[in-house]
């Protein structure tokens, strides 16, 4: 099977272009991604001689570029992961999310629509469509969609667009919608490597509001496997919730990090809290996503394996043994890797 990844270069796109490069040697996997701030192929070192792995630079919102490289491979499959997925630049910058979340999924459609042997694009997309919760209740796959931010915006228009193309194409689609993943390689533009980059300087840990807005969190090896069981296992033109179990407030989420940072980097208790500093809400900010798993867990029979306080341990661990990691993408070195790499080869 030939497979397209879009995306593969991103934080959740990562760890699972690894999990599907090193678990089926007999698919060839092409991972296509446009390398924006948030793409970075050194990410993918460990696995970029596997001979079943391919890196293609091309950005899905080149139609031309987009049809005549899915004619050249004709690939079988596609899981798309590229988007613009940080709500706080959506803010500022709307259209960009509507070009790359909504056309370029678009451009994906069409190409695949095109091809003989093509047996499924599946489409990561967010809980954030279904909107904002209050205290109680959950999302299940039948919530009606209610998006608030640009970007939930833009997720839930490809969604839409998605099923649109399996109803009057009939191409065989499939979707799932995940609460906030965290983990290795998470750009330290989101909250949990945004803290502990800002705990490693000692510069302020920015909590927008009260801190009392609540994520579902899930470590993203949980999310990859769930994917790869969806991609194998999951009913065409269906839908799966994807889920951590993990309901957090921000604040708490915040202090945990300040709580195991004072003990890693033997600093009296209480100490990394004091750069906790609460700033101007987001606007539009969705109070609480909770995230109901049922049809997942009893159709596929998966649940999350890593709990909270498993997942962050390892998270913290991650980037204190990353430092140099974390050093490129604030400085924005990262991004010559694809010249130095590719480009020469
Ligand atoms: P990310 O921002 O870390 O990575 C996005 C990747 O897409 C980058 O490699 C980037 O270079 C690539 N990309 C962006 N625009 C492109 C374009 N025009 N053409 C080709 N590639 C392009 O995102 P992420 O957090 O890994 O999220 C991946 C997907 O999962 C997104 O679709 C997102 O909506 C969805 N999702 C994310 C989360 C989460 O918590 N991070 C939760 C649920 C769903
Ligand atoms: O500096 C911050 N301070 C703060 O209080 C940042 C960056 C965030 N926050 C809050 C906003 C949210 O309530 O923390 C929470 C998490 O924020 P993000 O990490 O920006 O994630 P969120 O907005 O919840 O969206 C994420 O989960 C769903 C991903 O970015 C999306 O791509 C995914 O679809």
């Amino acid at each position: 099977m030939k497979i397209i990844i879009t995306g593969g270069a991103g934080f959740i796109g990562t760890h699972v272009v690894k999990l599907f490069v090193k678990k089926y040697p007999n698919y060839s996997i092409y991972n296509l991604d446009a390398l924006t701030y948030a793409g970075n192929l050194e990410n993918l070192k460990d696995i970029e001689t596997y001979p079943n792995y391919h890196f293609i630079k091309a950005d899905i919102t080149d139609e031309q570029h987009i049809n005549s490289l899915f004619q050249e491979i004709q690939p079988n499959a596609v899981i798309h992961l590229a988007a613009e997925s940080h709500v706080d630049r959506s803010i500022m910058n709307p259209n960009q999310f509507v070009i790359t979340n909504v056309l370029g999924t678009i451009h994906l459609l069409n190409a695949s629509r095109k091809l003989n042997d093509f047996q499924v694009f599946y489409h990561i997309s967010t809980d954030e469509v279904y909107g904002s919760l209050g205290e109680t209740g959950y999302f299940t796959e039948k919530t009606p969609y209610d998006p608030r931010s640009p970007y939930s915006a833009s997720k839930a228009s490809s969604d839409h667009f998605v099923r649109s193309y399996y109803h009057t194409y009939h191409l065989p689609i499939k979707i799932s919608n995940c609460s906030n993943n965290y983990g290795p390689y998470q750009f330290p533009e989101k909250l949990i490597p945004l803290c502990i980059n800002n705990i490693l300087n000692e510069k302020p840990l920015p909590i927008y509001g009260k801190g009392e807005n609540v994520r579902d969190w899930l470590f993203v090896e949980d999310h990859s496997r769930a994917i790869d069981l969806i991609f194998h296992k999951g009913k065409i033109g269906e839908t799966y919730n994807i889920g951590g179990n993990s309901e957090k407030k921000n604040i708490e989420v915040v202090q945990t990090l300040c709580k195991i940072m004072n003990k890693k980097m033997n600093k009296p208790e209480g100490y990394y809290e004091k750069l906790i500093t609460f700033v101007k809400d987001r606007a539009g900010h969705d109070l609480r996503y909770a995230i109901d798993f049922t049809k997942l867990k009893t159709e596929l029979n998966w649940t999350p394996s890593v709990s909270f306080e498993e997942g962050i341990e390892k998270t913290i661990d991650w980037y204190l043994n990353n430092s140099d990691w974390l050093k490129s993408v604030t400085s924005g070195n990262y991004q010559k890797y694809y010249e130095e790499q590719y480009i020469k080869r």
